[in-house]
């Protein structure tokens, strides 16, 4: 049968997640507040309101609705100097692997991902002809844990989620993906990801076989 697979961009197809970092370091200190690499990792796949919202709360500040848009606007300025730079270099080992195989075997492809700049950063990579569908930021009202991404995606391929298969390394992204009733597959680690069908540090422990066994299921 046709199954529909859905990619998360952050942290499954790029490491974008180090220029969050850079970005909302940069910001949150210029108002005087901390930020360390492993608050950056609880902003993994949240929208960038919620992730300002957390950061202020963190901080113990409170900011009025001005100073809050433009500091949304200032983050996602420096992010996209970081943006700008990326090439097809910054692609994640064995991801085109994976790709290249589901467009032979024609199974459809989407992305599902929290980013309003996802469109922008598989174009700078070079992989949005790729995908034939992108569900990002720009298209959902809900965010991750919230299914809304994946059921979008599912319904632009065609394809019903329980014959869809994510890959996800936000916490928050297995849950949606399981929420939706599909697949789920981490990517990073086991006891973080725990509550995925299934778990690999990266793509390249990934195996065609093992993507076959998907299929024919
Ligand atoms: P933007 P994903 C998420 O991407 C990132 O993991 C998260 O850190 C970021 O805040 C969010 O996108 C919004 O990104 O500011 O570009 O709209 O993992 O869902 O692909
Ligand atoms: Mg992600």
């Amino acid at each position: 049968t046709k199954k529909g697979f859905i990619f998360d961009l952050d942290g499954v197809i790029v490491d974008t997640a180090k220029y969050h970092f850079l970005a909302w370091k940069k910001l949150a200190n210029s108002v005087g507040v901390d930020f360390t690499e492993a608050q950056n990792e609880q902003l993994k796949g949240v929208s960038r309101k919620k992730s300002l919202e957390q950061i202020l709360e963190w901080g113990d500040k409170s900011l009025s609705e001005e100073e809050f848009i433009e500091l949304m606007v200032l983050k996602n300025d420096d992010y996209l100097s970081y943006v700008d730079k990326m090439d097809e270099n910054e692609i994640l080992p064995d991801v085109p692997k994976i790709l290249n195989f589901l467009i032979e075997e024609g199974h459809p492809i989407a992305l599902g991902s929290a980013s309003k700049n996802a469109r922008n950063i598989l174009e700078k990579v070079n992989l949005l002809s790729y995908f034939n569908t992108i569900v990002d930021g720009n298209s959902v009202t809900k965010g991750k844990p919230n299914p809304e991404v994946f059921f979008k995606a599912a319904k632009a391929l065609k394809v019903p989620p329980k014959d869809c298969i994510v890959f996800e390394d936000a916490r928050a992204g297995i849950k949606a993906a399981n929420l939706a009733g599909m697949i789920s597959i981490g990517i990073g680690q086991k006891d973080v990801l725990h509550e995925a069908n299934y778990v690999f540090n990266d793509f390249t422990e990934i195996s065609i076989d093992f993507i076959k066994s998907l299929i024919n299921n």
